[in-house]
């Protein structure tokens, strides 16, 4: 059988290490592409000359030309400007609206049965924006947070107990940063959710609410200590976990932003939920009961997604 083929859509910090990661694991070949002429050439041949030394079959092609995606069967866009100092909100909505305008034009032309993940900021609006500039179905287009927001969490809660972080399970929902939603309940260490934990002595809810705001926080507190740039290493492997479960068909249950059209009483917009992802992409939304103060919080964190998808849609009327 051949190998599946990866297109990577821009070619940064986080661009670099999926490529990285996806030879490392054997997923398929890469295609590495960005505007800046050189740095997807470059990396791919830096990778493909570790190929020997790591003992990975893999072909790393890097291009300034989105015809080399041709056939892809999952593209990780990551393409865009960071926000800079002076810069607004709106300001970086705009140029990274423009940014997915190209990228769901390329990926409508050349890759337009590909399983397709978002990771550009802001996501949920981003990956809104570019399923509807690629017009890809949406069970084919998601937004990678859930995964990298839940595993600080994990990481966090199992350096806590300090137990293996392989058994640590948390639970999140709504969008990305700030809003996110962490269900301490449905969060686990072994099965044990963590208001369980809490009455066994393991910790305090003081320090529950001290992890939480940590996690919520997880990527400023990477930005300050960088100076320049975000974080790239765990985003990239969330991006990698969402990938190898389209590619190998795993079924896994990941917290990832989906398109929700009546799901949770959300219409029409991308939101950080539990899905299943299979061969055939977003294979089913898995929707919990949400009340009380869990309800409240999600509704907020919706209200926040909702406010940057309408300054979208008065950027770009021609998206809808
Ligand atoms: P960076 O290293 O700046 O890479 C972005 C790349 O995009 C650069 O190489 C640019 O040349 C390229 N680019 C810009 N415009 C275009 C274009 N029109 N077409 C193709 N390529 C283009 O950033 P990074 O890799 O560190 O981060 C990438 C994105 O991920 C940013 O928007 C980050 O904010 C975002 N991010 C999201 C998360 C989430 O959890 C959602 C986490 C970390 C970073």
């Amino acid at each position: 059988m051949a190998r599946d083929k990866i297109g990577l859509i821009g070619s940064g910090q986080i661009g670099g290490t999926l490529a990285h990661l996806i030879g490392l694991k054997e997923l398929g070949d890469v295609v590495m592409f960005d505007i800046a002429d050189g740095v997807p050439q470059g990396k791919s041949l830096d990778i493909a000359q570790s190929s020997p030394v790591e003992g990975f079959d893999a072909r790393l092609a890097g291009t300034n030309s989105y015809e080399a995606l041709e056939g892809a069967g999952v593209c990780i866009v990551t393409a865009g400007v960071p926000r800079k100092p002076g810069m607004s909100r709106d300001d970086l909505l705009g140029i990274n609206l423009k940014v997915m305008e190209q990228v769901g034009a390329g990926i409508r032309k050349y890759a337009p049965d590909a399983f397709v993940i978002c990771i550009t900021n802001p996501l949920d609006a981003m990956v809104w924006a570019l399923q509807k500039a690629s017009g890809l179905p949406a069970k084919k287009v998601v937004g990678m947070a859930g995964v990298l927001d839940s595993s600080r969490f994990r990481y966090f809660l199992a350096d806590e107990f300090n137990v293996s972080v392989e058994d640590v399970t948390a639970f999140v929902l709504g969008g990305h940063g700030d809003s996110m939603v962490p269900l301490v309940k449905y969060s686990t260490v072994a099965g044990i959710p963590l208001p369980d934990l809490v009455k066994m002595g393991w910790t305090s809810q003081a320090r529950i609410d001290e992890i939480v705001d940590r996690t919520r926080n997880g990527g400023a507190e990477i930005v300050n200590l960088l100076k320049t740039g975000s974080a790239f290493y765990a985003p990239a492997a969330s991006a990698i976990a969402m990938a190898e479960s389209f590619l190998r068909d795993k079924k896994r249950v990941l917290p990832c932003a989906a398109y929700l059209n009546g799901e949770f009483g959300v219409y029409d917009m991308y939101v950080g939920v539990p899905v299943v992802i299979g061969a055939k992409g977003v294979e089913r939304i898995v929707e919990i009961e949400l009340a009380g103060r869990d309800r409240e919080a999600f509704d907020r964190s919706v209200a926040a997604v909702q406010g940057l998808v309408d300054a979208c849609k008065k950027i770009a009327p021609d998206l809808l």
